[in-house]
């Protein structure tokens, strides 16, 4: 039986439409989930929205519609744009949803019977947007004096009866975590800051509101909701069944990733797990944190003008382009910038000339003048062998090593040192000129580029299915070879002698022009 993989998302705020940030996080993850299916994991992949909270309450107040209504209406903008994105999820898990708050208020119980939830008041500082309780240390002065949260956000005195739970008690436990599995909090950066924020010490959690009521209710507690990080992270329980902890639940969890951004660490890697350990459940083995994605350097945000809608990018450059973009120029971890000229850049440099010429100046090839028939091996010279051992490390080693450990970036930075060794040996070997020179040795030539760009689509195609796939389909190349372990050579010449025909190619990556208004 295949071994189980499952990876989330966090769930987003659908208090507005989703933004770049949002789809690269969705893009990471989907490449994460699709290259653990290629070597044959058994992923499950969820993502979702997360819909109550005083965010929500307000904005729907400011729209005059209810919390209900703009869950409803703004959620279906996250499913479209995974779907414009191709993203592969399997659950879309909504936390209005009934099953969810069953979730969470049995993760709640669980906690009470523990003995680490008590009644007090709560007095301190709270951000509505970024849903956080801060303490008067962690403040800093805004611009005309006034208080704001480390993240620059607005902070209000909030004072009310409030469900605590015992955080402080938990303390030495996320310590031994950390240092037991090092690897819990990823990128090493983010589990420094987490250790020493832990190690100044951990006050208990205000964990419920009295003051609105849209939300988780508190079991047998009236008045009070839960507060909206203790039901958002339940979500990656509620997805596989919670409470019930047979068929998905047993199978799936723990979770092997969730997949955030960095400003959410701290409820990931520090509340989380320790709500867990309370209710005996099983901890997530890792927690990566992702850095923030810039619009040329700059936050985008409604006062700049600057907010990008993820679908017009994809519409203008293909859903590929982009997701072969966002994963390329960003170390993953890192924080990174985008603009329309360097999407443009990279799809006609690195996509277009660099693969997709080298893809179709061979098909074509091979098209024109075998009229479609696959070319005959007649023997490999040092220079195939050559050829076939970069690639060949490339695809079977270095890019599954490289993904395995989320060096997304890196992988394909071998991909790509295999895809111009392919434009080397083309140069170098010219084919046009072996036509009539040496017909023989052209064929062989055609045949160890047919096979190494055949190799060289089931290595990137987690990157961009749409494409990669399009080229295998387009080339014959059988299902059961796209994978990393199986797409050696050993199909070529069965394929070559069933009679299969190449067809005249159509170019993958269409030369992209920068609209006027971004020149
Ligand atoms: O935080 N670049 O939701 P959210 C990259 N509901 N990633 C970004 C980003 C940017 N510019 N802006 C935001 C929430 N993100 C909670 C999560 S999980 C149980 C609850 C990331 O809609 C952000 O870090 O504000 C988070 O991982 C995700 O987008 C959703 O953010």
């Amino acid at each position: 039986m295949a071994e189980p993989f499952y990876i989330t998302t966090a769930i987003s705020y659908p208090n507005g439409k989703p933004h770049i940030g949002h789809a690269y996080e969705a893009i990471a993850a989907d490449v994460i989930a699709r290259f653990q299916r290629q070597m044959g994991r058994d992923v499950r992949f969820q993502t979702g929205t997360d819909e109550h909270g005083l965010k929500m309450a307000q904005k729907a107040r400011d729209l005059g519609v209810t919390p209900a209504q703009l869950a409803d209406e703004m959620s279906q903008y996250f499913i479209d744009m995974c779907d414009n994105l191709n993203i592969s999820y399997d659950v879309f898990q909504r936390t209005t949803e009934a099953g969810h708050h069953a979730a969470s208020q049995e993760l709640w119980r669980r906690m009470e019977a523990n003995g680490d939830l008590y009644l007090d008041r709560y007095e301190g500082w709270y951000s509505i947007r970024d849903e956080a309780y801060y303490d008067e240390s962690e403040l800093v002065e805004g611009e005309g004096g006034d208080k704001l949260s480390p993240q620059g956000t607005p902070v209000e005195w909030t004072v009310e009866e409030s469900w605590f739970f015992r955080l402080s008690a938990y303390t030495d436990k996320l310590l031994a975590l950390y240092a037991a599995q090092p690897d819990f909090i990823r990128p090493d950066s983010r589990r420094n800051e987490i250790t020493r924020f832990v190690e100044g010490g951990l006050r208990d959690l205000s964990v419920s509101r009295t003051s609105f009521d849209w939300g988780v209710k508190v079991p047998g507690s009236d008045g009070h909701v839960m507060y909206v990080w203790v039901d958002a992270l339940t979500n990656y329980l509620t997805g596989l069944g919670f409470p019930d902890e047979g068929g998905d639940f047993a199978k799936y969890w723990p979770a092997d990733l969730h997949l955030i951004g960095k400003d959410i660490t701290r409820f990931h890697t520090i509340y989380w797990p320790a709500f867990l350990m309370s209710a005996g459940i099983a901890l997530p083995k890792h927690v990566f944190s992702h850095g923030f994605l810039l619009n040329r350097g700059q936050k985008e945000s409604k006062s700049l003008g600057n907010v990008t809608d993820p679908i017009d990018l994809a519409d203008r450059f293909g859903v590929d382009v982009l997701r072969y973009f966002l994963m390329r120029e960003v170390a993953f971890g890192q924080d990174g910038s985008y603009s329309p000229e360097a999407i443009v850049n990279r799809g006609n440099t690195e996509l277009g000339n660099a693969f997709g010429n080298l893809a179709q100046r061979t098909l074509s090839f091979i098209a024109k003048n075998l009229e479609g028939a696959l070319p005959a091996i007649h023997g490999h010279d040092a220079a195939d062998e050559e050829l076939f051992a970069v690639v060949g490390r490339a695809v079977q080693d270095d890019i599954p090593a490289a993904f395995a450990d989320l060096a997304l970036q890196q992988g394909i930075d071998t991909w790509l040192q295999a895809v111009f060794a392919c434009n080397g040996y083309i140069d170098n070997q010219a084919p046009w000129t072996l036509r009539k020179t040496d017909p023989e040795r052209m064929e062989t030539v055609l045949a160890t580029l047919f096979i190494c760009i055949a190799q060289l689509g089931a290595g990137i195609q987690a990157v961009i299915p749409e494409k990669a796939n399009a080229l295998l389909d387009m080339m014959g190349v059988p299902q059961g070879n796209r994978g990393f372990a199986s797409v050696g050579a050993h199909w070529y010449a069965p394929l070559a002698e069933s009679g299969f025909r190449l067809a005249p190619p159509t170019p993958l990556f269409p030369r992209l022009e920068l609209p006027a208004e971004d020149a």
